[in-house]
């Protein structure tokens, strides 16, 4: 089998996607996801003008050869454009492997370790009350596992709250808009919510928080402490992840659970984090880390060191990402959770799809390859809009991490 042709479709049914489409002598395709939020059309550059040429004519069952070319073979290492452009072809390769074989992703990578691939949702408000009916409304959804933010007094907006009535979509179209921080009132803030919920969800219901890399380790330390008696899931990304030594600080005076990961593109931006044990959970996703070779690497390494995963599964990563994650979620044995926000209808439509939610569990189906499409003349009435995520501000104005 022989790759003819490979292409890009960039399309944007609610928001921006950028799909690899790769095809074959013997007429089967692959898709794989390039998206990277805000910086769309640079992996769909680096693809079209640099990647797809060399494809052409190679062996499509080659993933591992495939994947050492584009990545040693480009001299310039790692980052997320090229790590979102490898993955596209990464995942494309795997979906045509699977078709050729006619078996779906997971029975290539180990085969079943679990009936269903538990997920968490995300419930929000723009305060306490609003965010408790939203844990509710998921909880009679049939989920498990629930994410839990809330807008904080005296704060006009915050990270993963939605300003509007529409659902929380992380990306705006047009320039970026700016929001204004404090974490003073932060930190008084999230224990209260978590109180609040424990008192009237109970004990069963798995909650996880995320601090979208806003605290400096001794605040994260603080939170977590603070957060103890509510027993979380996990606090997601108390800090940027540049500094991976900064995590050990929070480790040394909190049992909360520490999951980070999600902007991370490579094995070596998360290797002490890992090794250390300075976090429980590893939250990169295909298509930023490289695809199925490079992260199930990535997994097979964090198990020799307790840590499981619990990929990132936000609406900008397309439905061909969240097919290939319940796929490897599945399969490996070190899955730790999987990130659900549910896609607009229309994006439902551009890309027909075989996984299914149920009581709390996703499904990848099985189909061959991963069990997901693309309506090519649908996502041809969805053109690309320039869109970016916001910018945020201390109260001062001094620039800060969203
Ligand atoms: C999450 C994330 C997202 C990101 C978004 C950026 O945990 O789901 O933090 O909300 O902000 O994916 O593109
Ligand atoms: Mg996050």
């Amino acid at each position: 089998m022989k790759i003819v042709n490979a292409r890009i479709i960039v399309c944007s049914p609610g928001r921006n996607f950028v799909t690899l489409k790769i095809e074959t002598d013997e007429g089967i395709y692959g898709l794989g996801d390039g998206t990277l939020n805000g910086r769309e059309l640079a992996v769909a550059s680096y693809l079209t003008d640099h990647v797809l040429p060399c494809l052409i004519g190679r062996d499509p069952f080659q993933t591992e050869d495939i994947w050492q070319y584009l990545y040693r073979g480009a001299y310039w290492r790692r980052g997320p454009v090229t790590m979102a452009a490898i993955a596209a072809v990464d995942m494309a390769l795997w979906d045509i492997k699977g078709k050729a074989l006619g078996t779906p992703v997971y029975n290539l990578l180990g085969g079943r370790s679990r009936d269903g691939v538990l997920v968490y949702a995300h419930a929000h408000g723009a305060d306490i009350e609003e965010a408790l009916d939203d844990v509710g409304k998921h909880l009679e959804m049939g989920y498990l596992a629930i994410r839990v933010q809330s807008g904080i007094p005296g704060v006009a907006s915050t990270y993963g709250v939605p300003t509007s009535n529409r659902p929380y979509e992380p990306a705006e179209r047009g320039l970026p808009s700016e929001s204004r921080w404090s974490t003073e009132d932060y930190l008084r803030h999230v224990p209260k919510l978590f109180e609040r919920v424990r008192n009237q969800f109970g004990e069963q219901v798995a909650l996880l928080h995320d601090c979208h890399h806003r605290l400096t380790p001794i605040e994260a330390a603080r939170l977590g402490k603070d957060l103890e008696p509510f027993r979380l899931f996990w606090m997601e990304d108390p800090l940027p992840a540049e500094l991976q030594e900064g995590f050990a600080l929070i480790r040394q005076h909190t049992t909360t659970p520490i999951a980070t990961g999600e902007v991370l593109n490579s094995i070596w931006d998360a290797q002490e984090l890992i090794s250390c044990q300075w976090i429980d959970y590893i939250r990169m996703t295909l298509v930023h880390s490289g695809g199925f070779t490079h992260l199930k690497k990535i997994a097979d390494y964090a198990a020799l060191y307790h840590v499981r995963t619990g990929c990132h599964g936000a609406t900008d990563l397309s439905p061909v990402t969240m097919a290939g994650a319940l796929h490897f979620g599945l399969a490996i044995n070190n899955f730790g959770i999987q990130e659900h926000m549910p896609h607009t209808a229309e994006t439902d439509l551009v890309f027909p799809h075989s996984y299914h939610f149920e009581a709390g569990y996703m499904y990848p189906g099985d189909a061959p390859g991963l069990g997901v499409d693309i309506d090519e003349k649908l996502a041809s009435t969805f053109p690309y809009h320039r869109a970016y995520l916001p910018v945020n501000r201390k109260m001062d104005g001094t620039l800060f991490n969203w």
